[in-house]
């Protein structure tokens, strides 16, 4: 429920740099007059892994991550919706719905409470990380948990939508790409270039799309000399784009990208067409390992979904789609606090327990 009534202002909120939309209006549809809701999103860092080439072998590789996870609702759906929230307002909209597997949710609430607008939101039952159902409620967002999976929820919320004056903000919104397009711009202006290969993971393949989109952007304005080759990973058990065939009851570990019948298909197949690129999948086992590694060796906590780029990227550096020497932007979409009982779940260490005595604190210490 919303605490107050909805008030409209223009005015700056957003201090010490640019909103993403300010900073990047000559590529967006927006005009003066566009009343901007942002909430800090976008200018993520960029950081360059210095442990993993060398731990898996390739130490020439020069490998860079892209810390999406540290955006306001700590994941990359933000880009998106600043965009499309921003647009709804600017048109009126009575409120927001959206399906989603978790970030899609959190990252529509937030802006949904600064913008005044109910929102709603279709989760599928049992199947969305803990702090992604948290941050949904605490933004005041109307929580309904369907039993079906994402790709059901997606069909009802596309339902009401045709049938009301509620807008859609999942993916099909089609200012949500736009915005997300942003990230491979910046990618761009912070490695100098564009990176050789780009990995990412793929749920609905918006991202993907918006990150290519990004890239031809930079390419044609001269800031870029090349487009990157697009990668772009599913998780095994919901691997309908790299199968060609749409999965019924999708399954991963990855709820994040549990989705059986990715909306942006279409487009995501010009894409790797077009870039050279391709979609694959990972195994869950995969994914883990990905999501551990790079927690303990670079000191990057994202969210199991997001470690199947870094999953994807070893599975090639081995298989040899992606040589050694060449320049690697892996996208971490997704902050780790998301799923915070993940590592609980695959550590099985057992963390010791003694009395608030030193000696017996020195004890399990090993001194
Ligand atoms: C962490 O929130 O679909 O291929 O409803 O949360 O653009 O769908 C999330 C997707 C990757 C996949 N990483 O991006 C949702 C939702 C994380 C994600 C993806 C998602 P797309």
């Amino acid at each position: 429920m919303r605490i107050f009534k909805p008030e409209y202002k223009m005015s700056k909120t957003i201090f010490g740099g640019q909103t993403l939309i300010e900073k990047y209006s000559q590529y967006l549809p927006v005009s003066e007059n566009t009343p901007i809701i942002s909430l800090g999103e976008g200018n993520t860092p960029l950081v360059q892994a210095i442990n993993m080439p060398k731990l898996l072998g390739f130490p020439l590789l020069q490998l860079f991550f892209k810390l999406e996870g540290l955006n306001p609702t700590g994941s990359f759906k933000d880009r998106g919706m600043t965009l499309a929230v921003t647009k709804a307002v600017e048109s009126k909209a009575k409120a927001i719905i959206c399906a989603s597997t978790g970030n899609t949710s959190a990252s529509a609430a937030a802006f949904a409470a600064k913008a005044g607008l109910p929102c709603y939101v279709v989760l599928p039952a049992g199947q969305v990380a803990m702090g992604k159902v948290a941050q949904a409620l605490i933004y005041g967002a109307q929580l309904i948990e369907i039993e079906g999976n994402f790709d059901d929820a997606l069909d009802l919320v596309q339902q009401i939508a045709a049938e009301s004056d509620i807008t859609l903000v999942n993916s099909t919104n089609p200012y949500r790409l736009e915005g997300q397009k942003t990230a491979a711009i910046e990618i761009v202006e912070q490695l100098g270039r564009a990176p050789d290969f780009l990995c990412i993971p793929v749920g609905n393949a918006g991202n993907i799309c918006a990150y290519w989109r990004g890239f031809k952007l930079c390419k044609s304005m001269n800031t870029a000399t090349h487009t990157p080759s697009m990668f772009g990973f599913e998780a095994q058990g919901s691997a309908a784009i790299a199968g060609g065939i749409p999965i019924k009851n999708p399954q991963t570990i990855a709820t994040a990208i549990r989705i059986g019948n990715p909306v942006n298909w279409k487009e995501a197949e010009i894409v790797v067409e077009e870039s050279k690129g391709k979609i694959d999948f990972v195994s869950d086992a995969e994914i883990l390992d990905a999501y551990e590694l790079i927690a303990k060796s670079e000191g990057i906590f994202c969210e199991p979904s997001s470690a199947a780029s870094i999953a994807g990227l070893i599975k090639d550096l081995k298989n040899g789609y992606i040589p050694e020497q060449a320049t690697v932007t892996c996208i971490l979409t997704g902050n780790g606090l998301k799923d915070p009982n993940m590592p609980m779940e695959i550590g099985n260490e057992k963390i010791p327990t003694v009395q608030a005595r030193v000696d017996q604190l020195k004890e399990v210490m090993g001194l």
